[in-house]
């Protein structure tokens, strides 16, 4: 049996942005396949909300800002260890925008961008990277009454992951559609993003269960 999304449901959507699309300056392999099964759960949740990865030019993450280190090498950062990317998601640039297209984007209520700060990652679109910091989602989510986040878009093993993460430390539950969801998968991200998922209560599913 489907199950249909209720007024308590809300579909979060990661990062589904030109620069993790093929071609884009940080891919993810396949990321493109994601767009049709997010664009048509989106037309089955009356609540969507999307994330956006937006950083500064010289933001802390870029392998760019550290002489001598090289994209997905990782370094030992204040708040812990930080994987290094190649410049994506600027602020304001083609790359940081939403995939070309997407009517997602106009069923979502709240875009919450994240990693606007120089000195600190967010994968997770709740807390940043110091763990600390909220982006305010939970208190927007728990305003309008929402129990229950289902996650799509990019990438499985970062925002995703951290993202349904947090929303289990923030007291909801949290699925992710997987099929609608494509990794990155370095150093073994992927496995052990999803034994962490596991390990929190956080639940599987694809998208021809919901509907
Ligand atoms: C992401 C790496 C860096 C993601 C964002 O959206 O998963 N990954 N910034
Ligand atoms: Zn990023």
């Amino acid at each position: 049996m489907p199950i249909t999304p209720a007024e308590i449901d809300c579909l979060v959507i990661v990062d589904l942005q030109v620069d993790f699309l093929p071609g884009g300056r940080l891919a993810v392999a396949d990321g493109d396949a994601v767009i049709a099964p997010a664009e048509a759960l989106a037309g089955r949740f009356a609540n969507v909300v999307m994330t956006q990865d937006w950083h500064p030019a010289d933001h802390i993450s870029f392998a760019s800002q550290h002489p001598g280190k090289a994209p997905f090498e990782m370094l030992a950062l204040d708040y812990g260890p930080q994987v290094l990317w190649p410049d994506h998601c600027v602020i304001g640039s083609e790359g940081a925008a939403f995939a070309p297209g997407l009517k997602a984007v106009e069923r979502a209520q709240l875009v919450i961008r994240k990693g606007f700060r120089r000195g600190v990652d967010s994968y997770s679109g709740f807390r940043e990277a110091d763990r600390q910091t909220p982006t305010g989602l939970a208190g927007y989510l728990r305003e309008r009454g929402i129990e229950r986040v289902f996650l799509c878009g990019l990438a499985t093993d970062f925002c995703v992951a951290w993202t349904a993460l947090d929303a289990r430390a923030a007291g909801f539950a949290a699925v992710v559609v997987e099929d609608a969801c494509r990794a990155i998968d370095t150093n073994n991200s992927l496995a052990a993003a999803w034994a962490e998922m596991e390990k929190a209560g956080v639940s599987r599913m694809n998208s021809a269960a919901i509907g």
